[in-house]
């Protein structure tokens, strides 16, 4: 016969998130970021938007223009456009240096990258309902031992990765409103991608925790990264 079960009313019943490692060094913690956590970031963020405005990379070499827009925050930005992709101190069109880095991303980082050196580029990608991220490296930092760091908020995405090389087979993950996303380790040059945004469910057609920078069914995603490699003092 099957032991009793116990009883628990249902308000003592806290369910804690649980981290998920997809690969050695791809970890996700769904939820990370609670509701009042995600309101202070997108409020941090619509502050920022406001002096580095979001505008469309383009393509090295083909001119294309992404389906992404961007900006940064931070130190250092990256940029893509003719001339190839890079990390610059400056917005690309304003000229003016790229605003702080969220106080809310910046604990994420302390909480989750154990790295001991803070993040020098905040990249934020706003999609819209049928933007796309195609399968890419993360490649062009010089402190490849640093994770990166992804945050999200607003609608879902369906989330692609593979492995090193190209050609490596590839999974999805749904990544929702407040997740975060650490790619470090063995996993930090995984290839990965957006494929597509994912539509409301009707529970949350109302809008509820939508950055109202976004358009509607619109999502916004940040990579924290460290660029350069630290300096340290030689060990004895
Ligand atoms: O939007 C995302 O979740 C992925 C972003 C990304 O791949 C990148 O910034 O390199």
């Amino acid at each position: 016969m099957a032991p009793p079960v116990a009883r628990v009313p249902v308000e003592r019943v806290s369910i804690e998130p649980v981290s998920v490692e997809l690969l050695p060094g791809l970890i996700l913690h769904p939820g990370y970021l609670d509701g009042p956590a995600r309101t202070r970031l997108a409020a941090e963020l619509a502050a920022r938007l406001a002096v580095a405005p979001p505008y469309r990379p383009r393509m090295p070499r083909t001119g294309r223009p992404f389906s992404v827009t961007m900006t940064n925050c931070g130190p250092l930005g990256w940029v893509s456009d003719a001339a190839g992709y890079r990390y610059q101190a400056h917005h690309p069109e304003t000229g003016a240096p790229w605003p702080a880095i969220p106080d809310v991303a910046l604990r994420a980082w302390d909480d989750l990258a154990g790295y001991p050196d803070p993040p020098e580029a905040a990249l934020v990608n706003l999609y819209a309902a049928d933007a796309r991220m195609g399968l890419h490296q993360d490649r062009d930092e010089a402190a490849l031992d640093a994770p990166v760091l992804s945050l999200s908020l607003g609608a879902s995405a369906l989330f692609r990765y593979g492995g090193v090389n190209r050609g490596d087979p590839t999974r999805s993950v749904r990544l929702n409103a407040g997740d975060a996303l650490v790619m470090g380790g063995a996993a930090r040059l995984v290839h990965h991608g957006i494929d597509r945004i994912l539509p409301r469910p009707p529970d949350l057609l109302g809008g509820e925790g939508m950055p109202a920078f976004l358009p509607p069914d619109g999502r916004c995603n940040l990579t924290l990264r460290r660029v350069t490699r630290p300096e340290r003092a030689p060990t004895a």
